[in-house]
C-alpha cells in the first residue's frame, strides 16, 4: 500500500513534534525504560513543546507562505533575513521553550535590530555547532525536489542562526535523511547502508564519515541506545546528535514510538534526538504509523496538520 504524500507531510511535522514533547522530560536523564516513555505517552492532558518544534513551526510557515500561488523554484523558497526575525520573534514570544544559550544571546540582537550574520558571530565567532539547524530542519524535505536542493534548503534554513561547519553538515545530514525517508516506500526493506551512503555523499566531511561509518554498522546488529550513545555521543552539538538520531530512526523505521524511544533511552539530548528521529520514522512510515492518542495531545497539532496540507 503506497502512503501518500499528505500521509508522509503529516508524518514528518508530527513525527518531530511528538519526539520533541515526549523527549523533553527525559532529558539528561539515564536509566529510563519504555514503560516510563510508554507512560507518558499514554497520559493525558497536552504534550508541550520545546524550542525544536516551536522553530520547526516558524520554518514550516515560512516555506508555506513563500510557495503560496508561487511555482516551485528552490531560490525563493527561504527569504533568509525574513527567515532570522521569524526565529527571533518566536524565541522573544516564548523564550522560556528550552533555547540553548548561544542562539538565546543572538535573538537578542536580532529582535534589538543587529543583522543576523553579525548577531550570530558576536556569540561564536565561528559559528555554533549546536544542533539547532537540524532539530528544525526536516520540513525542508517537503518542499526541495531532490538531494541538491534539499541541502541547499537545508543549508540557507540552518546558516541564519548556525553557522559553523558541522552545524551545517549536521542540518544536511538530517534533511537529506528526511527525503529518503520520504522517497521510499515503507512497504518495501530499508537498506540501511545504502541509506547511510546517500546520506553520507550529502555531507563532505571525514569527521561526519567516521559518523556514517559507526551508524552503518551499529544499524545492521541488534544495537542498544546505550551503545549507540557510547560510540556516537548524544549531546547538544550537531556531530554529537544528528548521527545517533539517523541510527535510532534506522533501527526502527517503521515504528515512529519505537524510534522515539530508542532515541530517549539513548539519554543527553533526548528532546533533539527523538525529535529529528520521530521526524525521520514518521516521514518514512507516514502519520497512521503514530500512536493515535498521542499525536492528538500535541499542543500545536492544529498548526501542524494546516502546515502538513500546504507543505506536501
Ligand atoms: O544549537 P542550539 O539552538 O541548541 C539546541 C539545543 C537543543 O537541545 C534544544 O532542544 C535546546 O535545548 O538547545 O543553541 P546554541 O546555543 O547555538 O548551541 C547549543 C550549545 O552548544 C551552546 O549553548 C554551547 O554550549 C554549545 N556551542 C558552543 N560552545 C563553544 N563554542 C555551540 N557552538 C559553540 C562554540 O562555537
Ligand atoms: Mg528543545
Ligand atoms: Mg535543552
Ligand atoms: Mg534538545
Amino acid at each position: 500500500d503506497h502512503t501518500s504524500r499528505i500521509d508522509k507531510a503529516r508524518g514528518l511535522l508530527f513525527g518531530l513534534a511528538l519526539g520533541d514533547c515526549l523527549g523533553a522530560p527525559f532529558e539528561g536523564k539515564e536509566g529510563v525504560t519504555d514503560s516510563d516513555i510508554v507512560a507518558a505517552q499514554n497520559g493525558t492532558g497536552a504534550l508541550r513543546h520545546t524550542d525544536d518544534t516551536a522553530l520547526a513551526l516558524v520554518l514550516a510557515r515560512h516555506l508555506a507562505h513563500r510557495l503560496g500561488g508561487r511555482p516551485r523554484k528552490v531560490d525563493g523558497c527561504i527569504d533568509a533575513d525574513v527567515l532570522a526575525r521569524e526565529f527571533a520573534e518566536a524565541w522573544q514570544a516564548e523564550p522560556w521553550r528550552g533555547y540553548g544559550g548561544g542562539v538565546t544571546k543572538s535573538f537578542g540582537l536580532i529582535v534589538a535590530g543587529t543583522h543576523w550574520r553579525n548577531a550570530i558571530r558576536a556569540v561564536f565567532p565561528d559559528g555554533s555547532f549546536g544542533n539547532g539547524g537540524a532539530m528544525r530542519v526536516a520540513p525542508v524535505a517537503l518542499v526541495g525536489a531532490g538531494v541538491r536542493e534539499v541541502t541547499e534548503l537545508a543549508r540557507r534554513s540552518a546558516e541564519v542562526t548556525h553557522a559553523h561547519d558541522d552545524a551545517l553538515h549536521g542540518a544536511v545530514c538530517q534533511a537529506v535523511a528526511a527525503h529518503l525517508a520520504i522517497q521510499l516506500d515503507p512497504a518495501q526493506p530499508l537498506s540501511a547502508g545504502a541509506f547511510v551512503e546517500t546520506v553520507r555523499d550529502a555531507v563532505p566531511s571525514t569527521l561526519w564519515a567516521k559518523k556514517f561509518d559507526i551508524v552503518a554498522e551499529l544499524a545492521e546488529r541488534d544495537t542498544d541506545p546505550a551503545e549507540a550513545s557510547a560510540a556516537l555521543g548524544n549531546d547538544v552539538s550537531a556531530p554529537g546528535s544528528v548521527p545517533l538520531a539517523l541510527l535510532s530512526f534506522l533501527r526502527h523505521p517503521r515504528r515512529p514510538d519505537a524510534a522515539i524511544r530508542f532515541a530517549i533511552r539513548a539519554g543527553g539530548d533526548t528532546d533533539t534526538v527523538a525529535a529529528m528521529a520521530g521526524a525521520l520514522a514518521g516521514a518514512h512510515s507516514g502519520y497512521a504509523a503514530l500512536p493515535t492518542p498521542a499525536v492528538s495531545r500535541l499542543e500545536a497539532a492544529k498548526q501542524l496538520h494546516l502546515y502538513a496540507e500546504h507543505l506536501a
